[in-house]
């Protein structure tokens, strides 16, 4: 491997590490977030990115579902909640709900994203409920649903453990974890942008007892609010911990604050600097990830095609009805047909490669599809049973 030419020494150290195969520090994080010359920390994160996943970029079909924006929370970068009474309020019948699971359909999305409020009057068997009608209407369908927040408020309300009630949603239908409600770990941030939700340390072991079940999940970090860079690398230990322990993340996607409509909209958006400075440190620095997702949504189409040369190896799905996004100020499209993200990654020089949830490459014949082998050799040598 031909490591980045720099002068900087710091830099060139931290490059021989990861050329050799050795994990990076906390203050070698701290190095690269704060003053590594963005082009040369770009070149450093592919190198890792192609030695995990080769010239592949991944994508997948999918539909989002937000079953209702009322929640009892009031996070600060939150542009999607609504109050009870509020004129924007909305929650979804069964029959909504099997609407937007036939649009799926007959769109050939492999998954459905499942996210929203939590409800003040809904109990934990509505949101089973909307587990089960999807699971019903289409069974092969892949549901991905409720972040740990979720998950933690339903606990809150039956005062049953995790596990019992990852058993139940998952007897209704949930195949994976979606990785939201991660925001920043750090304390102090969270205090102040997300006060009374599931702190860190329940998001944790929230998904380590997904993880104890045999069930997937992802992990996401919200970057470019209150928080510094010291916060970011602690948020990435943090999960990078996690995952020596269970190995069962799947993909890391780190989340750009929207400032619009939100309780901080006076501050800026982060750059497109600061968008493929955190991809690409965080490809260096969860070494156990196989995959880092450049969630084209709230990047903007540009951006997540330079990030698939700056660590990227994924750029989430076709994402028809998204709404926390575009509650917040973002200008993308509300879904991107195939043809287009296929035109996307050949243009950033990268092989187009449809998968899973689970990192299956999806075989088409048609309006038919289905899974084979998992899309990268990491991902065959996981031992989580699906
Ligand atoms: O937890 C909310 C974030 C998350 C804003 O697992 C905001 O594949 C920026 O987790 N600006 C939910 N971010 C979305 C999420 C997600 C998205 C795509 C793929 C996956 C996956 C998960 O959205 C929340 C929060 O961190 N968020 N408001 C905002 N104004
Ligand atoms: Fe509610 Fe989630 Fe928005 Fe927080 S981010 S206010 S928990 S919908």
């Amino acid at each position: 491997m031909e490591l980045p030419l720099s002068t900087d020494s710091r830099f060139n150290e931290i490059a021989a590490k990861v050329e050799a195969g050795q994990r990076l520090s906390f203050e070698d994080g701290l190095y690269l977030d704060t003053e590594a010359d963005v082009l040369s920390l770009g070149r450093l994160a592919n190198l890792v990115r192609e030695r995990k996943n080769g010239n592949y970029a991944y994508y997948n079909t999918n539909i989002h579902l937000n079953p209702t924006n009322v929640c009892v929370y009031r996070c600060t970068f939150c542009a999607f909640r609504s109050d009870l009474k509020a004129e924007k309020a909305y929650t979804f019948t069964d029959e909504m709900i099997r609407e937007r699971v036939l649009e799926a359909k007959e769109q050939g999305a492999t998954e459905i994203h499942v996210v929203g409020g939590l409800h003040h009057l809904k109990k934990f068997d509505w949101y089973v409920n909307v587990v089960r009608v999807i699971h019903e209407t289409w069974p092969e369908i892949h549901i991905k649903g409720w972040t740990a927040v979720e998950i933690n408020w339903f606990a809150h309300l039956t005062k049953k453990p995790y596990d019992w009630i990852l058993q139940q949603l998952r007897e209704a239908g949930l195949g994976s974890l979606p990785g939201g409600g991660a925001e920043i770990f750090d304390e102090t941030v969270r205090s102040q942008i997300c006060e009374h939700k599931a702190d860190s340390q329940h998001w944790i072991d929230i998904h380590r007892t997904a993880h104890q079940l045999g069930l997937r999940s992802n992990a996401t970090m919200l970057y470019g609010h209150v928080e510094e860079a010291k916060h970011r690398i602690d948020h990435l230990l943090r999960l990078r911990d996690l995952q020596d322990e269970t190995g069962g993340f799947q993909t890391f996607i780190p989340l750009a604050f929207h400032p619009e409509n939100t309780g901080l909209s006076h501050l800026p958006k982060p750059t497109c600097e600061q968008d493929l400075r955190t991809i690409a440190v965080s490809r260096l620095m969860l070494d156990n990830f196989d995959h880092i997702k450049a969630y084209w949504i709230m990047l903007g189409e540009s951006t997540a095609q330079i990030a698939l040369s700056f660590g990227a190896d994924d750029l989430d799905g076709t994402v028809v009805h998204e709404l926390i996004y575009h509650d917040a100020g973002a200008e993308t499209p509300e879904g991107l047909t195939v043809s287009q993200l296929h035109r996307m990654i050949r243009e950033a020089g990268r092989e187009p490669i449809e998968r899973d949830t689970l990192y299956r490459r999806v075989i088409r014949d048609g309006a038919a599809w289905s899974v084979g082998e998992p899309v990268c050799p990491d991902d065959s040598s996981r031992s989580l049973e699906l």
